[in-house]
């Protein structure tokens, strides 16, 4: 059996992204129930609202799921509390390093899964004590780093002995049977999942992922240090004009601020940030998280079964 599948104790090899405002306890119980790894995603909520998710998808499921925090969150110790306090058997960590946290976590057996960009933050990962590592590579939706997923992946599965998730540009069964073939035992996937009919993104979020093109999910932030990826719309313009007449890097990221809400829940994909993967491309309707699943793990087979050398 799959190494990550009996760690966690899960169905099949994907686990969902951790995304901020859409990772709620419907999505993560519809992963979950699907046979994969539904995550809610803490992101900036305060702990309150993240208790009555947690708490929400314990009615939804009896599958495990688990917690996604965002350690750049104002209430990253608070969620790191509630965490315990709910018996939450893994969680995801995204933005930063989740060093500080691994001996109250492990204390508890809690399965502590850190998103990585680099081989360096991957080998110090594991060294902390990470139970397995998701490489995100720059393909990926929201914040991210520079590498792509196809370089990223095998580079650090040569230097870990942990499971490596592999994330980024994975949307059906081929980039499932890629990720295998470049070392993963598993892989997080994020865009997809936003277009299924338990996503509670507003259904202006989920048209702008089917109606976008391969070169629609650009970058905005480089050059403020803060690289996120998102859709191709107003708000995105806005702050890549602004970066190329240099303006004080404060002032671009004060666009930013509540932009991902105003997308997600208000369905303003004007002025909102639509964060979504270099995948959206290749999105182009809106099925159950079952369907979604099941179709991928078909395809992984289908692919694998037809490859010839
Ligand atoms: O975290 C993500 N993706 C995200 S978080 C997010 S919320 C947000 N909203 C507005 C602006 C910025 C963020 C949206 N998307 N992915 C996981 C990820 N983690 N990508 C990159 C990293 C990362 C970066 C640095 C992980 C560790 C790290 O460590 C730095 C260090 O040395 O501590």
């Amino acid at each position: 059996m799959n190494r990550l599948c009996e760690i966690l104790n899960i169905k099949y090899p994907i686990i969902q992204g951790g995304m901020a405002w859409i990772a709620t306890a419907e999505l993560a119980a519809a992963v979950s129930n699907a046979g994969g790894l539904g995550i809610i995603g803490a992101g900036n909520a305060p702990a309150d609202i993240v208790e009555k998710e947690i708490i929400k998808a314990k009615e939804l499921t009896n599958k495990p799921f688990g917690v996604n925090v965002m350690l750049i969150s104002p209430f990253v110790d608070d969620i790191m509390e509630l965490i315990i306090k709910h018996d939450i058997k893994v969680i995801t960590t995204g933005a930063g390093n989740p060093g500080k946290y691994m001996p109250m976590l492990k204390e508890k057996d809690i399965k502590v899964i850190p998103v990585v960009p680099s081989v360096a933050l991957a080998k110090r990962m594991q060294k902390n004590g990470a139970d397995a590592i998701i490489v995100e590579g720059t393909e990926a939706g929201g914040h991210i780093g520079e590498l792509s997923t196809m370089v990223l992946v095998p580079q650090i599965c040569d230097v870990v002995d942990i499971p490596v998730v592999a994330a980024g540009g994975i949307v059906d069964g081929r980039g499932i049977a890629a990720s295998f073939a470049l070392g993963a035992q598993a892989v997080q996937i994020g865009t997809r999942f936003v277009c299924s009919t338990e996503s509670i993104a507003h259904d202006n979020y989920k048209e702008a992922i089917i109606n976008a093109k391969d070169r629609d999910a650009i970058v905005t932030g480089r050059s403020t240090g803060h690289p996120v990826r998102l859709l191709k719309n107003k708000l995105a313009k806005d702050m890549i004009k602004l970066e190329k007449q240099n303006e004080d890097p404060k002032k671009i990221e004060e666009l930013g601020v509540g932009s991902l809400r105003k997308a997600v829940i208000e369905g303003d994909v004007k002025d909102g940030s639509i964060m979504s993967g270099q995948v959206a491309g290749m999105i182009n309707d809106i099925k159950s998280c079952e369907e979604i699943i099941t179709d991928m793990m078909n395809m992984t087979k289908e692919v694998i079964s037809n490859l010839k050398f």
